[in-house]
């Protein structure tokens, strides 16, 4: 069993960053799938928190239908919404008072949006997941938008005071990771700085949110590739929040009560762990979970700053489940020299 994991397509974004609406792409992604018995769309697939639905999903429709396409009716995709595309299941969220496990299953058809987005992939076997799933004995997979919540002080989301605020040996169901009404939201700011703000200044917007989160991964040693990153990025990184993202998500699963040797996440769009990563970076406590990142399908200028592949954020990015052996990163448009 192969399991083709990739994540955050940002299909329709305003700034059109999103690089599976070019052909040449879509073509690397759908030779991708040859072998592949499940491909798991690990959230953030639309762009939907930008406040122009209908344009993004006219862009998404042709290349999930061509993604369906190519899978066939013998193969399976999984729908894992993320924080961008969480408006597929919000219906589903505000009748259930949010997901119960850590990988409950929704029907393909629990909101008009999801409904759409599932047929489009036809004929492929469609599943609905979330906020993750187990994708083989010890291995699971989620967006990681979770992970906001503790990036930020506790006091900002209110943690102080909800079940989140407890020890942190006390475990708590996803709902836990819900309830932000009227709380502040990265990606509600986000969102609304992509979708209000006049182009270069949302441009400008996007490259900040970029940098932090890039801020809150590691980086590689030295020699592979910092030296070509901008001065600028390299000075932003490795502040306050650099290495923050990792200890974050395997907190998230601690919380969560994930008994996993391996977490697979995407959301902040750094493909890894790569050859010149230090593993121990990527592991939980002790070790343990070992940590992956999905990387991203969208380019992101001020990050690869005139780079070309190999980077850890050239989009294409994309993580391999394959019988025993653990999780491994790969990157599936390496053969793009520009974009
Ligand atoms: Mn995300």
């Amino acid at each position: 069993m192969r399991t083709l994991v990739i994540s955050d397509l940002h299909l329709g974004s305003r700034l059109g960053r999103d690089v599976l609406r070019r052909p040449d792409v879509l073509d690397g992604l759908l030779g991708a799938l040859e072998g592949v018995d499940r491909l798991v769309l690990l959230g953030d697939t639309v762009e939907l928190a930008e406040g122009r639905p209908r344009r993004a999903l006219a862009i998404a429709e042709p290349v999930l239908r061509a993604i369906g396409a190519r899978l066939g009716a013998q193969r399976d995709v999984v729908v894992v919404p993320g924080n961008h595309d969480l408006a597929l299941i919000r219906p589903w969220l505000r009748a259930h008072g949010g997901p119960q496990t850590v990988d409950a299953r929704l029907p393909a058809d629990a909101g008009p949006t999801l409904a759409r987005v599932t047929g489009w992939l036809a004929p492929a076997r469609v599943t609905v997941r979330y906020p993750g799933l187990w994708l083989a004995d010890g291995v699971w997979a989620t967006h990681g938008h979770y992970l906001d919540r503790h990036l930020l002080p506790d006091s900002a989301y209110g943690v102080t005071r909800g079940p989140l605020a407890r020890r942190p040996v006390d475990r708590v169901t996803p709902r836990a990771y819900e309830h932000t009404r009227r709380r502040p939201s990265l990606t509600r700011a986000e969102a609304r700085l992509a979708g209000v703000l006049p182009t270069p200044l949302a441009r400008m917007a996007a490259d900040a949110l970029e940098l932090a989160r890039a801020a809150s991964m590691p980086q590689m040693a030295r020699r592979r590739t910092a030296r070509r990153w901008s001065r600028l990025t390299v000075r932003l990184l490795g502040v306050q929040m650099q290495r923050a993202s990792i200890p974050a998500i395997a907190h998230v699963a601690q919380r969560l009560g994930i008994d996993a040797d391996h977490v697979i996440f995407g959301h902040v769009h750094r493909l890894g762990p790569l050859p010149g990563d230090l593993p121990e970076r990527w592991t939980g406590p002790d070790g343990r979970p070992r940590i992956h990142n999905t990387g991203s399908w969208v380019y992101e200028d001020i990050l690869l700053h005139h780079a070309g592949p190999a980077h850890p954020y050239w989009p294409g990015g994309a993580v391999v489940v394959d019988g025993d052996g653990p999780p491994r990163a790969v990157a599936l448009l390496d053969h793009l020299p520009s974009l």
